[in-house]
């Protein structure tokens, strides 16, 4: 059954593969899975043709078949369960693969998403900049711990696993802010989730869409 993901028509990073499109692309490259893009404007995703697959009229969704999903979390989830090569087979390490997901989604990344709305969305209040280093700080909690776990290995639980993936692709998002070259290891760590060839046809194929055009 073919698979169809939806991703901006142009991405406000222009290319810079921080649209949540490409955690989901890299995803189906690590699994080998072709798919689709169906591309929409920020208009067309709060019509009710779209908000009919994802009801907060966001990007991405997920279609195979009957099947429709939204929530990169659940949608990386599903596809390491369908199909094999980010999950390990035993139990209790596909389990804390699986829980690694969740740390990135629910502990690692809300601090960075309040970075995002303070440089972005709050960035002209007149406390903006008292605030700033308060939520810099909030992030610099999570990722010391989480350094301090990842030491020098590789990956956070043994070979590579959808862990990584969700983990590296929140983090990605602190490159321009200097933290992350704070914690050389998690640098590195990001470094090497970026290098697998996966990651770099997804983000090549977010590219294409999203890079600036001249004229
Ligand atoms: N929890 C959801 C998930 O993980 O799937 C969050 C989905 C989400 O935030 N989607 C965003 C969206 O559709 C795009 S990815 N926004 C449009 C809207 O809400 O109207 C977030 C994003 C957007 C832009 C950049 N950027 O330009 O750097 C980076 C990330």
């Amino acid at each position: 059954m073919s698979i169809t993901i939806t991703a901006f028509e142009r991405s406000p990073d222009g290319g810079r593969g921080l649209a949540r499109d490409t955690r989901v692309r890299w995803a189906l490259e690590e699994v080998g899975q072709p798919y689709g893009v169906r591309l929409l404007s920020f208009a067309a995703m709060k019509e009710p043709a779209h908000l009919a697959l994802h009801p907060f009229g966001q990007i991405p969704t997920y279609e195979e078949g009957d099947l429709v999903l939204f929530e990169t979390g659940s949608i990386i989830l599903y596809i390491a369960q369908r199909y094999g090569g980010l999950l390990p087979d035993e139990e209790n390490a596909r389990a804390r693969a699986i829980t690694w997901m969740f740390a990135a989604v629910n502990s690692v990344e809300p601090p960075i998403l309040d970075l995002v709305v303070a440089r972005m969305v709050e960035g002209e209040k007149p406390w903006a900049s008292e605030r700033l280093p308060l939520v810099m700080d909030r992030i610099r909690k999570p990722l010391a711990q989480l350094s301090a776990r990842l030491g020098a290995a590789d990956w956070l639980d043994g070979s590579f696993s959808a862990g990584d993936l969700m983990m590296v692709s929140v983090l990605l998002r602190l490159r321009a802010s200097g933290l992350l070259d704070e914690f050389p290891n998690l640098a590195a760590y990001v470094a090497r989730g970026e290098a697998r060839p996966a990651y770099q046809r997804a983000f090549a194929a977010q590219l294409a869409i999203n890079a600036p055009r001249a004229g």
